[in-house]
């Protein structure tokens, strides 16, 4: 396999001066600007900090922000280009209200109209069919402060079970496993860690696309020379630099870690003293792998033997090592149960409470890690409180000044409220960022079901497509029009700040809910002033949480670069790493094995499906494209969704790249061009999912969920591949410089 230039300074070299280097006069030195805001980027959950120049009220630019510790200055397309979404001339300023007589379907009205109709629509649905007849959906790039209110707001003034959120596609699978195993859900090192391991095992996760600053902390690591295994089954950009690349067909991964621990055992690489004195249940873990020789795994994988003995090694003798993981782990109908065999990994050589050391979830969205502990999921009440616990619904009760049985009991997962709405048991729903229409699996599913919906309001600040679906479009605010704090992947609380007010009569999301709450007659619970004020709550509903917050100012998070929660009373330095010298988060200081049996997935190849599709991002784009498809220079880089093969598939089909292909699963059918590369398994082709309809890479996705999370399994899916009519000149600037020989065997 050909190999790049790893270090920084080779790239330097190579590719001319460090990125950190501003040119004279700065980056933008021809915008004129009056001042800068430091803030955060809005997009993925590595939160760089950033520093946005604004001219009255518009954001210009920006500038790289060199002081924070996190990015040091860096930033990938996406933050680099944000900035340029607030001018599209989409952006919602005032309050729509469906109207089939108006041109755009839609035709504007004041907040007055819009929010007493949401509120009388609330009224005559929950009179109607009950309350829990509502249901609300919520996002992650929502700050801490907003994903706090909704969880609230849904409880105690639209007084439903039913409110779940985005993450719930994103990081569940990782959440439960870490709160099973280890206690706590957090990736359980600062970043500074990874440059401090022997060996990083990155598994299912496209480091260099879709948590691009965490690359350089693995070149950092390179460096020192640690030795990098990948597990994808796409030869990802960073998957070119490792030492042991494992191209494991989709939906194998527990039986790849099932393999690797089998020949950790068999070897006696096992760090007993750990495993004896920090852990429980090591036998029935050792127990469920005993038949995963390396014959075994090789077969079900497709992964040959000794490159799985080869990672075994490297990960069962080194001193230190980190183990990152993303969606390729966890989005899986058994995402639950892979992420256990990593951690199993962890456990069983003791990596984990020392420098260097470390089972980690690169966590996804923007606020993904904090969206997850402030009460909106399903199943959940702030500081990571369980809904169904008597003590922490009496404490969230206390602090909320709410009769303990005003708050109602755990609702729907957002899948299952999609399928309550088709089902008709679910009759009105507001959402508020989140684009289940392209986000969600099976999208013609989802489409039949918001068309059954008597009443759907959202607020978002473009008309997406799921809004396109809503009775009501409530204009809410960029990232950059509010402030509040964010949770990066690290577990570190950052503070966002305002940077511009939001345009038109556009309103804070904060105070739209808030003035729906009074309408509602709920108003007592929402008397906040400001977000600062709903931030002095959350931090008190977080104490005594696994995720406490209680002993944070936003003064201290500024003026401390960020502090790594828990951080339980005032004056405590936060928590970078998590369970120092082997004390892990359940009561008895003990971690907890689980037994991983390899099954397949939900859905497996046949003679009429030979292929596995998989699913996921290109560094271009976020997520359902609301935002980055509206971004010019992004969309330049990666306009369309291209169907990526290896060359003997396209070999089999008579296909080249930009010819289109027909790609057909037991939910839908696609065209779209094919993209020819080597980096890829013949029998696996992936298509990246941001765009909607014809277009929507959903279309094909399979409903199936996992028991424990119910997350989807976007990842593996049976497709067939033909060639349809018509070639088209495809563009991906993404490979054009990373363009290698790379082979798959
Ligand atoms: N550019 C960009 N960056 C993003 C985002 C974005 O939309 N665009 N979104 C953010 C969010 S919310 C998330 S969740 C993260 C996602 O970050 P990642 O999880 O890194 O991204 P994905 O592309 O979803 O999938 C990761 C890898 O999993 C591999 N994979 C597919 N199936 C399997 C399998 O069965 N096993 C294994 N081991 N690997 C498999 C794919 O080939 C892919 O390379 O990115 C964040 N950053
Ligand atoms: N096939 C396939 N599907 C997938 C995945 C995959 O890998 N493959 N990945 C899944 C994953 S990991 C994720 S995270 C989901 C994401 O799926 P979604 O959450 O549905 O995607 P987003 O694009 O984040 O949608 C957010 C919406 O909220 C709006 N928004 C953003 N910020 C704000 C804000 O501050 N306020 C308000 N009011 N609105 C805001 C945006 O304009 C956008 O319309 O997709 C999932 N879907
Ligand atoms: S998208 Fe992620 S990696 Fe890129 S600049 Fe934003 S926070 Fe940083
Ligand atoms: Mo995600």
């Amino acid at each position: 396999m050909a190999r790049l230039p790893v270090s920084e300074e080779a790239l330097i070299q190579r590719y001319g001066p460090h990125l950190n280097e501003a040119p004279p006069g700065g980056w933008d030195a021809a915008v004129d600007f009056d001042r800068q805001v430091r803030t955060h980027c809005c997009f993925c959950g590595q939160q760089c900090g950033i520093k946005l120049k604004v001219k009255g009220t518009e954001v210009v630019g920006f500038e790289p922000w060199y002081d924070f510790p996190f990015n040091e200055g860096k930033l990938c397309p996406k933050g680099v280009k944000r900035y340029l979404q607030g001018a599209h001339p989409d952006r919602l300023l005032e309050p729509l209200g469906r109207d089939p007589g108006a041109a755009a379907g839609f035709s504007s009205m004041s907040w007055d109209q819009a929010l007493d109709r949401v509120v009388s629509e609330i009224g005559r649905i929950q009179d109607s069919y009950g309350k829990d007849a509502f249901a609300m959906l919520s996002g992650v790039s929502l700050t801490n402060e907003k994903s706090y209110l909704v969880g609230k707001f849904a409880r105690l003034a639209l007084q439903t079970a039913n409110l779940d959120y985005n993450g719930r596609l994103c990081m569940v699978s990782a959440g439960v496993a870490n709160k099973r195993a280890l206690g706590m859900d957090r990736a359980p090192n600062p970043w500074s860690d990874i440059p401090l391991a022997d060996v990083v095992f990155v598994a299912g996760a496209n480091v260099a696309e879709c948590a691009p600053i965490t690359t350089s902390y693995i070149w950092r690591a390179r460096d020192r020379g640690a030795k990098l295994i990948v597990a994808d089954p796409r030869v990802t950009p960073l998957a070119r630099t490792a030492d042991v690349f494992l191209g494991l067909r989709p939906g194998t991964d527990s039986a790849l870690m099932g393999t690797i621990l089998h020949v950790i055992i068999e070897n006696g690489w096992v760090d007993r003293g750990f495993v004896d004195a920090h852990t429980i249940d090591f036998g029935a873990a050792a127990e469920a792998v005993q038949h995963c020789s390396p014959s075994w795994g090789a077969t079900v994988t497709g992964v040959p033997a000794d490159r799985i003995v080869e990672a075994a090694r490297l990960w069962g003798t080194s001193e230190t090592g980190m183990l990152l993981h993303a969606r390729g782990i966890e989005h899986h109908s058994k995402g639950v149960e892979n992420v256990w065999s990593c951690i199993n990994l962890g456990l069983a050589t003791g990596k984990y409470g020392r420098p260097g050391c470390g089972v980690a979830t690169i966590t996804g969205q923007g606020n993904g890690q904090g969206g997850r502990e402030q009460g909106h999921k399903c199943d959940q009440l702030p500081g990571n409180r369980d809904i169904t616990n008597p003590e922490h619904r009496a404490y969230v009760a206390s602090v909320w000044g709410c009769d303990v049985d005003e708050i109602p009991g755990k609702g729907l997962s957002a899948e299952e409220i999609v399928e309550a709405i088709h089902d008709g048991k679910i009759r009105g729903l507001l959402s508020i960022c989140f684009n289940p229409l392209v986000s969600l699996p099976d999208s013609r599913f989802t489409a039949e079901a918001l068309g059954k919906l008597e009443f759907f309001a959202v607020i978002d600040f473009f008309l997406s497509e799921t809004a396109q679906h809503a009775d009501i479009v409530l204009p809410g605010s960029l990232h950059e029009e509010d402030e509040g704090t964010s949770t990066s992947v690290e577990g570190r609380a950052i503070k966002i700040n305002q940077a511009i007010p939001p345009p038109g009569s556009a309103r804070l999301d904060w105070e739209i809910l808030i003035d729906l709450a009074d309408r509602l007659g709920r108003g007592q619970y929402f008397q906040f002033g400001s977000t600062h004020e709903i931030f002095d709550e959350m931090r008190v509903a977080s104490r005594g949480g696994t995720a406490d917050y209680y002993g944070m100012t936003w003064e201290r998070i500024e003026a401390e670069d960020g502090i790594f929660w828990p951080c339980p009373e005032a004056g405590h330095p936060g928590t970078p790493r998590l369970y120092e010298g082997g004390r892990f988060a359940h009561p008895d200081g003990k971690a907890r094995f689980n037994p991983v049996r390899h099954r397949p997935p939900a859905e497996v190849t046949d003679d009429e499906y030979p292929l596995w599709l998989t699913t996921g991002r290109v560094v271009s784009q976020y997520l359902s494209g609301t935002q980055t498809r509206r971004i010019g220079p992004l969309v330049e880089q990666y306009p369309e969704p291209l169907c990526e093969m290896h060359p003997r598939l396209a070999g089999t089909l008579g296909v080249a790249t930009g010819d289109i292909v027909r790609v057909s699963s037991r939910r839908g059918t696609m065209e779209l061009p094919a993209r020819v590369v080597e980096t890829i398994r013949p029998d696996t082709v992936f298509i990246p999912y941001h765009w909607p309809g014809a277009k929507a890479a959903n279309q094909l996705t399979n409903r199936a969920l996992d028991p424990l999370s119910r997350i989807p399994e976007y990842k593996v899916s049976a497709v067939r591949v033909e060639r349809a009519q018509g070639h088209v000149q495809v563009r991906d600037r993404r490979v054009t410089a990373l363009q290698t020989e790379a082979e798959l065997r």
